[in-house]
C-alpha cells in the first residue's frame, strides 16, 4: 500500500453526536424518526412528540465528549476521519441569511482537535440531514430552491474551513434512494415523502435531478474556493451477481446494476446516461431540466468517488418477489439468496471477494480515484470485565482489507483510503437500534437510551492499531 494511504474511520453527525437542539441546533430530518428494531421499520412522525424515543437525538453524545473521542482516536493511529456537518447547527431551518456561529464554532473546534493529533478530517456535506423546515416546508429536493439553500450551506463551511479540510463528499449514499420501495431512503436522501398516485420513479428522477444540481454547483464553487479540494461523490455500492451462468441471468444482474450507477454516472461524467433517457422517455415523464441546469453538471464533476461497500445482492431472471420493502435485497424484485455467500444476524451478506471485485468495477467504469468511505460488520455485542472479544469483527474487516490489498497492490486500482463503519458505536441508521453495533470502542448505551455513556476499547482496537502501524496485513 503506498504511504500515504488514508486509514480512518466513519462516521455520521446525527449518529453520533447527540445534542440535537444544542447551540441553536434545529431539527433536521432524522431527528422525527422513531427507534426500529428487526424487522420493524423506523416510523416517521409528523413533528417531535414528547412522548416518543428518538435515538438520535442524544446518541452517544459525541457533542460532549469530542476531545475524550478524538484522543482515543489518535491512539488507535487513525490518519483521517470521516463524519458529516450537521447542517442545521449551521442553517437551523435551512432558510436563515447567517449561519448560526455556535455551530459554526463545534466544527472548528472539532477539526482542531483532529488537527492537533494529525488526523485529515474527510468530510460529508449532508449525510441524511436536510433541516426538517426545508422537508416540510418546501418539500425538500422536490423543490428547486433548495438547491440554492444547499450551495449556500456548502459555500459558508466550504469557506469557513478552507485549511483544515481538504477531502469532501457531497451528499452520503445519494443513490440508494433509487430504492422508492423503502420510504426510509427518500424521506432521509432527499426530504421527500410520496403523495397518493404518484408514480414513484417520475418523483424519484426530478427530485435527483435537483439535488444532482446541488451536487454539482456545490463541487464547482467548492474548486473555485479552493482549487486543491478533493470534492467527491458518495455512493452506496452494492454489487448484483447474476444467479447463474444462464445468459439472462447475466443480462438481469447487468440492467439491474444501473439502479446502483445512475447518480455517478452523472457525477462522474456530467451527463444523464442513455439507460435513465430512455426509461423517462418510454413513461413519458415530465421532466423539469434546463439548459443550464445541464451545464452545472458538466462543470461540477467530481474528483473521486467514495462508496460504501457492504455487501452483495445476487438476481435471477425468472423470479418475482413480492415483499420488496427491504434493505437487503434493495428494492431489487428478482433479488435471491446466494448459496456461496454467509450473512450476518441482520442477513447482510458477508462478501469481501465483492470489495475487490467492486473496486475494480468502478475503477473501470471511471478511472478516478476511489476511496472506501464506509464498511463494517454490525453486530450485538457483549461488554465482559471491560472490553469485548469481536473476534467475528477481526475477521470480517481482515477479509476486507486482504480484498482491497489485492485490488491496490496486484490490479493497480487507485484507492486514497478506507474508512471501517462506525469506528466508534453508534445508533444505527436502519432500524435506529443501538444493538447493531460497528464500533471498535464500545459505547455503555442500549435501544432505550440508557446507559452511563461510558467508552471501552474493544479487540479490534488494539488490532485495527497494528494494521494502521503496518500501513496494512499483507505487508
Ligand atoms: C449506510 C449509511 C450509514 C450507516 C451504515 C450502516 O447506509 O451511510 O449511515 O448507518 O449504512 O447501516 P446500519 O446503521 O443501518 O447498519
Amino acid at each position: 500500500m503506498q504511504k500515504d494511504f488514508l486509514w480512518g474511520g466513519a462516521v455520521a453527525a446525527h449518529q453520533f453526536e447527540g445534542g440535537w437542539d444544542a447551540d441553536g441546533k434545529g431539527p433536521s430530518v432524522i431527528d422525527v424518526l422513531t427507534a426500529g428494531a428487526h424487522g420493524v421499520p423506523r416510523r416517521l412522525t409528523e413533528t417531535i412528540e414528547a412522548d416518543e424515543f428518538y435515538p438520535n437525538h442524544e446518541a452517544i453524545d459525541f457533542y460532549h465528549h469530542y476531545k475524550e473521542d478524538i484522543a482515543l482516536f489518535a491512539e488507535m493511529g487513525l490518519k483521517c476521519f470521516r463524519t458529516s456537518i450537521a447542517w442545521t447547527r449551521i442553517y437551523p431551518k435551512g432558510i436563515e441569511e447567517e449561519p448560526n456561529e455556535a455551530g459554526l464554532k463545534f466544527y472548528d473546534e472539532m477539526f482542531d482537535e483532529l488537527l492537533k493529533y494529525g488526523i485529515e478530517p474527510v468530510i460529508t456535506l449532508s449525510h441524511f440531514e436536510m433541516p426538517l423546515y426545508l422537508a416540510k416546508e418546501y418539500g425538500g429536493f422536490r423543490n428547486k430552491k433548495v438547491i440554492d439553500h444547499f450551495v449556500k450551506f456548502a459555500k459558508t463551511v466550504f469557506e469557513r474551513y478552507r485549511g483544515k479540510v481538504k477531502y469532501w463528499m457531497t451528499f452520503n449514499e445519494i443513490n440508494n434512494q433509487m430504492d422508492t420501495n423503502n420510504p426510509l431512503f427518500l424521506w432521509t436522501n432527499s426530504g421527500v415523502t410520496l403523495k397518493e398516485g404518484e408514480d414513484p420513479r417520475e418523483v424519484l428522477f426530478q427530485v435527483a435531478h435537483n439535488e444532482l444540481v446541488a451536487s454539482a454547483r456545490a463541487v464547482k464553487l467548492g474548486h473555485e474556493i479552493d482549487p486543491d479540494f478533493k470534492i467527491g461523490c458518495m455512493i452506496s455500492h452494492v454489487p448484483i451477481y447474476p444467479y447463474s451462468c444462464a445468459p439472462a441471468d447475466i443480462l438481469a444482474a447487468q440492467q439491474a446494476m444501473h439502479e446502483r450507477y445512475f447518480f455517478s454516472d452523472v457525477q462522474v461524467r456530467g451527463y444523464y446516461p442513455g439507460y435513465a433517457k430512455k426509461e423517462w422517455e418510454r413513461n413519458g415523464y415530465h421532466l423539469e431540466i434546463t439548459l443550464e441546469e445541464l451545464a452545472d453538471l458538466k462543470q461540477g464533476t467530481v474528483d473521486y468517488i467514495g462508496f460504501s461497500y457492504y455487501m452483495s445482492t445476487t438476481v435471477k431472471a425468472d423470479v418475482k418477489n413480492e415483499q420488496l420493502e427491504n434493505v437487503v435485497n434493495g428494492g431489487m424484485e428478482n433479488a435471491v439468496e446466494n448459496p456461496y455467500i454467509e450473512v450476518s444476524d441482520w442477513g447482510w451478506a458477508i462478501d469481501p471477494l465483492g470489495l475487490r471485485y467492486t473496486l475494480n468495477n468502478l475503477y473501470e467504469r471511471y478511472q478516478l480515484p476511489l476511496f472506501i468511505v464506509e464498511n463494517g460488520f454490525g453486530a450485538i455485542d457483549e461488554l465482559e470485565d471491560g472490553t469485548v472479544h469481536d473476534q467475528a469483527r477481526i475477521d470480517y474487516l481482515t477479509a476486507h482489507i486482504k480484498a482491497l490489498e489485492e485490488a491496490v497492490d496486484y490490479d493497480g486500482v487507485e484507492l486514497l483510503g478506507y474508512t471501517p463503519w462506525g469506528i466508534i458505536d453508534l445508533v444505527s441508521f436502519t432500524t435506529g437500534e443501538m444493538k447493531k453495533r460497528y464500533g471498535m470502542i464500545y459505547v455503555d448505551r442500549d435501544n432505550a437510551g440508557h446507559g452511563t455513556l461510558k467508552r471501552y476499547k474493544k479487540d479490534s482496537f488494539a488490532w485495527y492499531r497494528d494494521v494502521i502501524k503496518h500501513n496494512g496485513i499483507s505487508e
